[in-house]
């Protein structure tokens, strides 16, 4: 794979390369402390049990931990024992240790179990370069010294040690042995694997070791770069082109130990309005207003789930954001009001370039209000994009962020409910896939700064201008908006969707490792375009590809100018119902997918998650990339090639039935699966309920009575949790949502299933829920579930169907075989 070629061993010191030397420790606190090595000031703080910081300031830099990745929290590191000798000082928490040696300055970690991690090597440890060399991006007169030389520190790789993360990525899930840049780019069309950096940087990785795993963040929005046991197989290095290296590790020692904090330190993925969890529908573009009924009514005659559509540029008026083509679009609310009544959600795109034209209102007002971005002399500075010459808002100045935030209002007013940000890398046409130059300048509201320094931040500002004006403008309603690009801590403003992939098979497969270490990244709601974006589907490929694409937390069709059209029913009647057909699976897995989100929003473990978040002990998942997890109940192995209806797939611990014929399989098992069109391997946990809503197209359609809970009873037992509540709107901040716990224990021909008592106050207008006990051989000998309970056998299905009243009450099923 692409940057993982072989190459001779780097000789041990980089040029330019100056390691610091010896520390002094200047003073101690509660929960840090704080050194001097040469010029450079450096600090070690323990933020939590299990987080810790480390700030390198070199050449006289002051300390600044000033991030938009943060949130601003005030940590509890609990009790802290700072020891010091003449060799090294340690910060002790509950968890772990953090060593720091004196001579040279060096710095390590161990927990409590005795596992070191993330120390630095003693030969190179932290640095930076006298000169910026041939590191690229750097190239810039800074007379003035505000960017600072380049900053890197070197870990030791250990020889178990896997790296996972970094964001925004395709080749494989494990990213050991290759070098990663961080650099928001609009890649040319057609991308392979060999395209490291993205629209989205997240310099954050997880690393796992002998199951156990810890985390590494280095917060800098210039220009990144991670080398992952690449140069050297016993070095990692971690460093920024400019400025101070500010990181952070996370102690784990679980996989879901490391998210929840890093998520705690970047923010949560909020909770979505229920709508966008369905099925989206999009092209590049949807020209006209009548194209637009079109597709809906489509949608509606055939039977295909769709809750929301997009517009693309062509539906502005000569591409000026927030404006609409009065040709195509000549009543946008009406045409809105329309598609709300079919049960449509509709979402528009806004680009970052806002068009130079005296005669537009958004770009004088900005003018007027000097929000926009400027030359290093001071001018606008402008480049081409879609409306011809543009400006660019400076999203680093709060009152900017306000200002573009407040322009959204036509926008909702016709009945717009999402937003859908684009080019906002900033991608540029002058020169083709370029973006700003390293010096135009963010004047910021005050704090002036190079592009160079904030690039990764530009477009995690802009979605956050979106949001915080769609909280604004609508306070009642929970955001909705979607972004290509993205810094670290980008979940808490906006899905992030991977950009213009293409319509083949090798993006196909490319795609499952991409969504998984975006979610190990902090990012649980992203998705890829389903189907391809570049060049064209075919009816086999849309429909394998949905087969997938349902089980990403962002499902979406959509697709470029010039290609084929690819709605689900372009492709003969076969791959139509083939599409119906997962998506209606999709949207019965709603409150599934629901209760996944909830738990990503409060806890940032991804929908989407490789075979290793549940299973760190078994390497044999390390590499396990064309299978995944959605959620704990749900193992999904798509096929990615053509022609192909049978595949490996991979079994860990645990009995798991597959969903569509019932075998059981006790893993770990190597199998192969039978996956004709249609029938994707998905296999269900065993005693692991999996809720499930009545078929329909659209959330709303109607009341989602019964509420089934699907379980597959096998020797042994098994939990999930579901929760629920209005779907939008912040009442499940008074209390009003429902959550429950499921068990289901079987012993000797007995099966007990309970739920629990619902936690929360939230009302159903529902009347049942149903319990449907799958595999379940022969009819029972009896079953007890309560006065007001009713069941059934239905002997050739092999299930066994128990209808209970719907009450906050918990509920006792017991099942006696034979
Ligand atoms: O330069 O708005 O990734 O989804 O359809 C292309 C047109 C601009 C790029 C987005 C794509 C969108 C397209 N945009």
């Amino acid at each position: 794979m692409p940057s993982k070629r072989m190459t001779t061993r780097k000789p041990a010191s980089p040029p330019g390369y100056q390691t610091v030397g010896r520390a002094t420790t200047i003073t101690k606190e509660a929960s840090g402390v704080c050194l001097r090595a040469d010029s450079a000031t450096v600090e070690l703080t323990a933020l939590a049990p299990d987080l810790f910081r480390v700030g390198f300031f070199p050449q006289g830099r002051a300390v600044d931990y000033g991030s938009v990745a943060l949130v601003s929290r005030d940590w509890q590191s609990g009790p802290v024992t700072v020891g010091e000798d003449a060799e090294e000082v340690t910060l002790a928490t509950s968890a772990a240790t953090a060593h720091i040696s004196l001579e040279p300055l060096r710095i390590g970690f161990d927990d409590h179990a005795g596992r070191e991690f993330a120390l630095d090597d003693p030969e190179l440890g932290m640095g930076w370069f006298t000169a910026p060399g041939d590191l690229p991006g750097v190239d810039l007169a800074n007379q003035s010294g505000t960017l600072g030389k380049p900053v890197r520190v070197y870990k030791q790789h250990r020889a178990g040690e896997h790296y996972f993360g970094c964001g925004e990525r395709t080749g494989e899930l494990d990213k050991t042995g290759s070098h990663q840049i961080f650099w928001n780019v609009d890649p040319p069309p057609g991308h392979t694997a060999l395209q490291n950096n993205l629209y989205a940087s997240i310099p954050f990785t997880l690393v796992l070791d002998a199951g156990r795993a810890w985390g590494f963040f280095l917060d800098s929005t210039t220009r990144v770069e991670f080398d992952l046991a690449h140069d050297d197989p016993q070095r990692a290095w971690f460093g920024a082109s400019n400025g101070d290296l500010v990181y952070y590790v996370f102690c784990g020692p679980t996989p879901a130990d490391v998210l929840a904090r890093y998520t705690e330190l970047t923010g949560h993925t909020p909770l979505p309005p229920l709508w966008a969890l369905g099925n989206g529908q999009s092209r590049f573009s949807y020209e006209t207003a009548e194209e637009v009924r079109e597709i809906a009514r489509s949608f509606r005659e055939r039977d295909i789930p769709c809750d929301a559509l997009y517009l693309d540029i062509d539906a502005l008026d000569g591409y000026r954001v927030f404006t609409w083509n009065p040709a195509g679009f000549p009543d946008p609310e009406g045409l809105l009001a329309e598609l709300r009544g079919m049960g449509f959600h509709t979402v528009s795109i806004v680009d970052a370039g806002v068009k130079v034209d005296e005669h537009y209102p958004v770009y004088t007002e900005g003018k007027e209000r000097d929000l926009y971005c400027k030359t290093p002399q001071g001018n606008e500075y402008q480049n081409a994009v879609w409306p011809g010459i543009c400006t660019f808002p400076d999203f680093t100045n709060p009152e900017a962020r306000r200002w573009w935030g407040d322009q959204h209002r036509p926008l909702l007013d016709a009945g717009v409910e999402g937003i859908w940000a684009d080019m906002n890398e900033p991608a540029l046409f002058i020169p083709p896939n370029s973006t700003m130059p390293p010096d135009v300048i963010h004047p910021g509201g005050g704090k002036a700064q190079f592009h160079i320094q904030v690039h990764n931040a530009y477009g995690s500002l802009m979605a956050q201008a979106a949001r915080e004006g769609s909280l604004r403008l609508r306070p009642e309603r929970r955001p909705f908006i979607i972004s290509r690009s993205g810094y670290a801590g980008i979940q808490r403003h906006a899905l992030l969707w991977t950009g213009d992939n293409s319509s083949t098979w090798e993006h196909l497969t490319m795609s499952l490792a991409q969504l998984q270490n975006l979610g190990l990244s902090g990012v649980g709601w992203a998705g890829v375009d389903i189907g391809g974006f570049y060049g064209d589907a075919t009816g086999e490929l849309l429909a394998r590809w949905t087969e997938f694409g349902i089980f990403q937390a962002f499902c979406r069709n959509h697709s470029e100018k010039q290609t084929r059209h690819q709605e689900p029913w372009l492709f003969g009647e076969r791959y139509e119902s083939i599409c119906r057909a997962m998506l209606k699976l999709r949207q019965r897995l709603l409150p599934y997918l629901y209760t996944l989100f909830e738990e990503c929003h409060r806890t940032g473990a991804p929908i989407l998650r490789p075979l290793f978040w549940a299973y760190p002990e078994d390497k044999a998942t390390y590499s396990m990339d064309d299978e995944f997890l959605c959620g704990d109940t749900l193992l999904v192995a798509p096929i990615t090639r053509p022609g192909v209806e049978y595949r490996h797939v991979y079994l860990p611990a645990g009995s798991w039935f597959h969903l569509w014929t019932g075998a059981r399989i006790d893993g770990p098992a190597h199998v192969l699966a039978h996956a004709p069109l249609g029938q994707p391997a998905i296999y269900v946990r065993a005693n692991t309920a999996l809720p499930l809503w009545p078929e329909m197209n659209y959330v709303g359609q109607r009341e989602a009575d019964p509420l089934t809970f699907v379980l597959h009873p096998c020797e042994g037992s098994g939990s999930a949790t579901f929760y629920e509540d209005a779907g939008d709107g912040y009442e499940h901040l008074n209390g009003f949502y429902a959550r429950r716990a499921i068990t289901c224990e079987v012993e000797a021909g007995h099966i007990h299933v309970e739920i629990g008592e619902q936690e929360g106050a939230l009302l159903h207008a529902r009347r049942h829920t149903r319990v449907e006990l799958r595999e379940i051989a022969s009819e029972p000998g009896a079953v007890h579930a309560g006065k007001a309970a009713t069941w059934r056998y239905e002997p050739e299905q092999r299930r066994l169907i128990v209808d209970l009243p719907e009450t906050a009450a918990s509920h006792v099923i017991d099942v006696s075989m034979g």
